[in-house]
C-alpha cells in the first residue's frame, strides 16, 4: 500500500521534473497534462483509478495523511486557481467582512441547516499542519484550523441514500458566452468523514485569507489540491453526479481530470 502511495508521489515529482522548463503559473496552466494524448497524462489517469480502488480496499478509512511541525512551514500557502472572486454575492459578503455569510447544508439530509461562521467556530475544531500537493507539481506546508466535516454532517443528519458531498463555490472558474461556471467539487463519504477532512476558517494562525478561500474552504488531505474547494457557499449531499456540471462530479473532472485524485 505505502509502495503504491510512494510511487504516486514519485510520479508527481517526475511530473515536476518533466515540467521543469515550463513556468509554473496558476492552475490554468496545466502544461503537459492538458494534452489528451500525452503518455504521462494517460499513465497518471490509470494510476489514479488504481489508487482509488486500492486505497478504498486496502487503506483503513481513518488512515491519516502525514502531519508536520511548525518548523516545516517555510513559506506562505501559494494561492492558486481563483484567488480573488468577483461574483456579486461574494463581493457583498466580503465587503461585510463575511458577517452575513451562511454555509447552506442541504440535499439528502434530515435537517437542512444554514451555519454562520460563529456557529462553525463554536463547534469542536481540529488543527493540522499538512502538505498541499497541486497537480502542477508544487507543494506547500501550512497549518489549517477548522471544524471537522463529519461534525457538520452529524449535525444535519445524512440520509442513507447520500453517497457524495458536493461543494458549491462562490467563484467563477470559467466564463463563456452561455454564462459563468462556478467552481464545484465533490468527495465520497469516506473522505468526508475522515478525521483530517475539515472546513477550514484559519490558516497559519490567521483568519483564512481571501486568496486561499475565505471564509471557508475544505481540506481533503489524502488528495490533490484541486479537491480542496475554496469559497464554499453550499454543501449538498447527493447520490449521483448527473445534476451537477457535465456529470463527472467536479469542475476539473468535467475537464478530463480524475475525480479521485489520491496521493
Ligand atoms: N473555489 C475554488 N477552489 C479551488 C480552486 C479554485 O480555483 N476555486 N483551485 C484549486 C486548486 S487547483 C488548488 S491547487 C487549490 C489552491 O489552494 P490555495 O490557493 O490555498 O493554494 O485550491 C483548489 N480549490
Ligand atoms: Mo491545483
Amino acid at each position: 500500500m505505502s509502495k503504491l502511495i510512494l510511487s504516486r508521489r514519485a510520479l508527481l515529482r517526475a511530473g515536476l521534473a518533466t515540467a521543469a522548463t515550463v513556468p509554473l503559473a496558476g492552475c490554468s496552466a496545466y502544461d503537459f497534462l492538458q494534452d489528451r494524448d500525452n503518455a504521462m497524462r494517460a499513465f497518471m489517469i490509470s494510476m489514479n483509478r488504481l489508487t482509488y480502488r486500492a486505497q478504498r480496499l486496502l487503506q483503513s478509512p481513518g488512515q491519516l495523511a502525514q502531519e508536520f511541525t511548525e518548523a516545516d512551514i517555510r513559506q506562505d500557502q501559494h494561492p492558486n486557481g481563483v484567488t480573488d472572486p468577483d461574483t456579486p454575492d461574494y463581493l457583498t459578503l466580503r465587503n461585510g467582512n463575511f458577517s452575513d455569510y451562511r454555509l447552506q447544508v442541504d440535499g439528502l439530509v434530515e435537517r437542512p441547516t444554514a451555519f454562520s461562521l460563529s456557529d462553525l467556530k463554536a463547534m469542536p475544531s481540529r488543527t493540522q499542519i499538512t502538505r498541499h500537493d497541486c497537480v502542477e507539481g508544487w507543494s506547500c506546508i501550512a497549518k489549517w484550523q477548522g471544524v471537522p466535516l463529519r461534525q457538520v454532517l452529524d449535525e444535519v443528519g445524512v440520509k442513507p441514500a447520500a453517497r457524495f458531498v458536493m461543494f458549491h463555490c462562490f467563484d467563477a472558474i470559467e466564463r463563456t458566452l452561455s454564462g459563468e461556471v462556478l467552481y464545484y467539487e465533490s468527495i465520497d463519504l469516506v473522505d468526508a468523514r475522515h478525521p483530517q477532512t475539515i472546513l477550514a476558517y484559519a490558516m497559519n494562525d490567521k483568519p483564512l485569507p481571501v486568496a486561499n478561500g475565505a471564509p471557508l474552504r475544505v481540506r481533503v488531505e489524502r488528495q490533490l489540491g484541486y479537491k480542496m474547494a475554496k469559497y464554499i457557499r453550499r454543501i449538498e449531499l447527493i447520490s449521483e453526479f448527473s445534476q451537477v456540471g457535465l456529470g463527472k462530479g467536479s469542475y476539473w473532472a468535467d475537464q478530463g481530470y480524475e475525480w479521485y485524485a489520491g496521493i
